[in-house]
Order: structure tokens, then C-alpha cells, then sequence
């Protein structure tokens, strides 16, 4: 296996909207960004992921891009981006890119003059069908943000996809000229020094030339397989590869919603020339009641399989990106683990372990290292976010399923609760801002902020710290082999490392009940290399609810 400064990377992931306002009209923006290097640099992390940051009319916060090239008014200017860049190098920290380029927004100038007429240059840079008539959808689909994923439009009297927003139309990677202005763009941003890319739903750019009706999920037909994985999409990563990534020392990442392991060895082989690592779903999606949307939570045994056939049928093979949540997710602590009082810190530090122990590259999105939890929603207009709004009409206003049927699952899954303002301070707006944040601050941040834990040596922000720090002083955490004990434990989830003579045996509780367990002879003598709780370990112990420990046999 080929040993990169990328696989042993851990890699931070900043939501620009909801990081830090620097000028106090509530918006997050790159001014605050920088105001925080500090903090990153102390937590240790190598990499930022920077959510979008480009000009935008924010019908999906940043995903809808106007101008590839510019800045968001919110956020700031070139100049600041260019500030932040060189801020972040110095202190070590790589910045990868949002790249969204399997859609562009309704305002930037290619789809506005694609939809002038049909005969226009840019015609061919979206992709237009006729309907079946005036008022029917060339076929079913649906698009992820609910209605259907085509919009008609009045000046040719023809429909365009859009598999997200109807202000985010799809782009023609079949078009030539459209790749070659991506790649452009893409280098643009490589010569202005960036450190790489994580690309939104590039699984998704290649379409099948027929597009027929899709199999019935919810209100509408589905996309996929048609628009997923598609006939010319490692095709087009190879170019892509081949005229741009191959030329910088750059980190790419691949957003790949519904991709096998069979086929991430192929977008992130060792060899095949495409991307590094993928950024998979399969632990994250459970298939809900209405569509996304369930409060039901995946059983451990599930999640288990799902989390050990990545680990080995990727081994040597390809590189996998390693989250519990993001800017599209729940909290992790609320999801995976517990977050009442009683257990919040100890399941975030459990979880931050289990995660943190994987092959993989592991991704930690902002808060989750201060264990920050889901936000108690009080009402429908709590919400900002386009997919649960929308989902909200589509379900509940239209009288298809009852408010308190639909609530709790709207609760549970909205991509809201990951996008409440990271909690700075015991402070008004919790350090934030000094005005209206765009989103309600959660009212836990005066026991839950930066400030009070980093000061706390055994805060959730230490723990993470630490399993940083241990990833850069240990190969075998990057590097080692995995294997799965107690296949059908539904409380533990337990497994080992190994590099030659070496060993790691990771045992994590995913139960508020304490259980037993037997530590396997091998590991007898073994010294603790990180855990959230004092135990002794020999022979048979009992696991405390969430308690997690490393032992490592050198
Ligand atoms: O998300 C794409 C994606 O995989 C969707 O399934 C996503 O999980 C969505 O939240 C549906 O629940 C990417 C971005 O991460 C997301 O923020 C954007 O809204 C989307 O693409 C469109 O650009
Ligand atoms: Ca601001």
C-alpha cells in the first residue's frame, strides 16, 4: 500500500455560513475563518474542507454556484480568501475546495443564456428534453429537494434537469466544451495555490442518453440508476485526472452517493488515475418511511457489516473517507451515540474512537469535536434549509402524512441540526456573532462551547486532540489491518488493527447498559493507548455504557 500525506491526514470540516461572523451581520464568512486558525491548529487537524465559498444566490447555501471565480458577497472578497490561504499555510493546514460542478445556479451566466433559445452556444452546456406534453415531464424523476427533477421553461417551451433545486440545473458533461471549462476553473484554482478538492456528487455528472421513467420512491420515480454512476463517469474523472489533478500535489475527494466498493476501487484505486478517496453513504442511509425520512435508528449489527466490508474489501485496493456526520447529517453524538446529559461526553469520546481507530481518512465536521448535539426544532419555521422545507410541504402540507407523524423524522434527520452556529463561548450567541445569527444558536452552548473546553483537560475537544495526535505517532492507526470481533454483539462493536508483529484491539460501547466482555489472551499486558474511563484490563471486564479503550501490543 502506497503510504500519502493524505491517508495519514485528519481533515476538519468548516461550514463557512456558521463558523464565525467577523462582521456582525449573523453570516459566517472568511474573516472569521481566519480568526479561528488558531484554534485548528491547536486541535491539530491538517486539512480544512471549506464548504462553497464562490458567489451564490443561496438557494442551497453556497451548492448553487453563480461564478466559479468570485467570492460570496456574504462571506467576503478575493482578498480575504487569498488572506486565509496564506494563513493557514503558515500554520501547516492544507485548504481543499468545494468543487460543485455537477450543477451550476439558474443565475450563472452559461444556463442564462442557455435558456434564451434553442439554437443558443450555450444551449448545449445543460440538459434540455420535451416534455411528454405541455404539462408532463419528459419522465417521473423526482428531485432530491421533492417536486420533479425537470422545470419548464416558458422561452423554448422544453424542460431542464435538475436532480437538487430547480435553481440548480443540471450541467451536459457530454458536452466537451463544458469539461473543458471545469477543468479551467479547476486549474485556476490550483495555480492560486489551493490544496485540493471534494467534489459534490461527482457521481452523479454522467447521464444515460435514455432517460425513462425511474422505479416509484415516494411521490416520484428515482434518477437512479440513470444519473448514478453513469456510462461515461470514470471517463471523465480520467481526463479530469489526466489535464488537472495529475499536475499538483493535491488532495481529491469524491462525494459519491450510492457507490459499491467494487466501484470506489475504481474511482479511488491505487492505480486508476481518478480521485483519492470516496466520501460513501452507505452507514449514513438508512431507507426511511417517507422517502430520507425516518426517526428509526440502524442497528448496531448493521452498521457493523455495512462499516467492515468498506475496511476490507477496500485494503490495499483504495482509499475511503471515514465521517459520522456533516453539513448534510444529524449531530453525531444525537445519532450515533447519546446525547442526554448523562452521556453525551462519554458517547462522543466513544464514537470519536471507533471512528478514529478505522482505515480511512477520517473527516471531523465542525462541533462534533466539542460534541455539539442536535437542535430542539420548535416549529416548521425553525428551519432554513431548502430539503426540509420543502419536504415539510411535500409530505405534510399536501395532507400526505399527519405534522406528528412527520415531525419526529424531520427532528431526527434535518440538515439543520448540523448547521446551527458552532458554539464559541459561554457568551451571547455563544461567541458567534454579535447580531441575529441566519440560524438559531442551540441553547446547550453554555455548557457545550470552544472556550470552556479547551480549557478542560478531559473535555470531548482533548479527546479528539489526542486521537490526533496518535494517528501522526502510530502507522498502524493509518495503516494496520482490520478485523471485526463479536460480528453479532448488538452493544459492542469491537475489532482489531495489525501490522505485523503489532496490534490494536478497539472496544467501543454502544449501549447505556454496562456488558461483559473478555479481553482475548493475546492482548494480555497490552498498555492502554487511549480510552474515555479508568478501567484495568485483564481477563473478563465489564464495559461501562459508551466507554471506549485502545490496547496496544507493540
Ligand atoms: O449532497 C448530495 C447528496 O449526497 C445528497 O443526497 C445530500 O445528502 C442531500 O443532503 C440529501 O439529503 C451535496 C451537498 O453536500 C449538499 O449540501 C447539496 O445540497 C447537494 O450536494 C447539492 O449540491
Ligand atoms: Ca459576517
Amino acid at each position: 500500500m502506497k503510504q500519502t500525506w493524505w491517508k495519514e491526514a485528519v481533515v476538519y470540516q468548516i461550514y463557512p455560513r456558521s463558523f464565525m461572523d467577523s462582521n456582525g451581520d449573523g453570516i459566517g464568512d472568511l474573516k472569521g475563518i481566519t480568526s479561528r486558525l488558531d484554534y485548528l491548529k491547536y486541535l491539530g487537524v491538517d486539512v480544512i474542507w471549506l464548504s462553497p465559498i464562490y458567489k451564490s444566490p443561496n438557494d442551497d447555501n453556497g451548492y448553487d454556484i453563480s461564478d466559479y471565480r468570485d467570492i460570496m458577497d456574504e462571506f467576503g472578497t478575493m482578498a480575504d480568501f487569498d488572506e486565509m490561504l496564506a494563513q493557514a499555510h503558515e500554520r501547516g493546514i492544507r485548504i481543499v475546495m468545494d468543487l460543485v460542478v455537477n450543477h451550476t445556479s439558474d443565475e450563472h451566466a452559461m444556463f442564462v443564456e442557455s435558456r434564451k433559445s434553442k439554437d443558443n452556444p450555450y444551449r448545449d452546456y445543460y440538459i434540455w428534453r420535451e416534455g411528454k406534453d405541455a404539462n408532463t415531464p419528459p419522465n417521473n424523476w423526482g428531485s432530491c429537494f421533492s417536486g420533479s427533477a425537470w422545470e419548464y421553461d416558458e422561452a423554448t417551451q422544453m424542460y431542464y434537469l435538475h436532480l437538487f433545486s430547480k435553481k440548480q440545473p443540471d450541467l451536459n458533461w457530454d458536452n466537451p466544451k463544458v469539461r473543458e471549462r471545469v477543468f479551467d476553473m479547476m486549474t485556476w484554482w490550483c495555480e492560486k495555490g489551493i490544496d485540493g478538492f471534494r467534489m459534490d456528487v461527482i457521481s452523479m455528472i454522467s447521464k444515460t442518453e435514455e432517460m425513462p421513467d425511474g422505479e416509484l420512491n415516494g411521490f416520484y420515480g428515482s434518477p437512479n440508476p440513470y444519473c448514478v454512476n453513469g456510462p461515461n463517469v470514470h471517463k471523465y474523472l480520467q481526463e479530469m485526472n489526466e489535464k488537472v489533478l495529475s499536475k499538483y500535489d493535491i488532495m481529491t475527494v469524491g462525494e459519491t452517493p450510492d457507490v459499491t466498493t467494487e466501484l470506489a476501487k475504481q474511482y479511488a484505486g491505487e492505480d486508476t488515475h481518478e480521485l483519492n478517496m470516496v466520501f460513501q453513504f452507505e452507514h449514513v442511509d438508512v431507507a426511511g418511511k417517507y422517502g430520507k425520512w425516518t426517526d428509526e435508528k440502524m442497528p448496531l449489527t448493521t452498521l457493523k457489516e455495512i462499516m467492515s466490508h468498506w475496511q476490507t474489501d477496500l485494503y490495499g485496493k483504495a482509499w475511503n473517507s471515514l465521517f459520522w456526520d456533516n453539513h448534510d447529517q444529524p449531530r453525531a453524538v444525537s445519532r450515533f451515540g447519546n446525547d442526554s446529559p448523562e452521556y453525551r461526553i462519554a458517547s462522543a469520546k466513544m464514537l470519536a474512537t471507533c471512528l478514529h481507530m478505522l482505515q480511512g481518512t477520517p473527516y471531523i465536521y465542525q462541533g462534533e469535536e466539542l460534541g455539539m448535539t442536535n437542535y430542539p426544532f420548535q416549529s416548521p419555521d425553525d428551519f432554513r434549509d431548502i430539503e426540509s422545507i420543502n419536504a415539510y410541504k411535500e409530505w405534510c402540507e399536501s395532507g400526505t402524512v399527519s405534522h406528528d407523524l412527520f415531525w419526529p423524522c424531520l427532528l431526527e434527520k434535518s440538515r439543520d441540526n448540523a448547521r446551527t452556529p458552532v458554539q464559541w463561548e459561554d457568551a451571547p450567541q455563544a461567541g458567534f456573532t454579535t447580531n441575529t445569527p441566519w440560524i438559531a444558536v442551540n441553547p446547550n452552548y453554555k455548557e457545550i462551547n470552544a472556550k470552556a473546553e479547551t480549557a478542560d483537560p478531559n473535555s470531548v475537544f482533548h479527546y479528539y486532540k489526542k486521537l490526533i495526535e496518535l494517528r501522526k505517532a502510530h502507522p498502524i492507526i493509518v495503516y494496520g489491518k482490520y478485523e471485526l470481533l463479536l460480528k453479532d454483539s448488538e452493544e459492542l462493536f469491537v475489532y482489531t488493527r495489525t501490522m505485523g508483529e503489532e496490534k490494536l484491539l478497539v472496544v467501543c460501547s454502544f449501549t447505556d447498559k454496562p456488558c461483559s466482555f473478555t479481553i482475548p489472551e493475546e492482548f494480555a499486558g497490552a498498555s492502554c493507548m487511549i480510552a474515555n474511563m479508568e478501567h484495568t484490563y485483564q481477563g473478563e471486564v465489564v464495559v461501562q455504557p459508551y466507554e471506549a479503550f485502545v490496547l496496544h501490543k507493540a
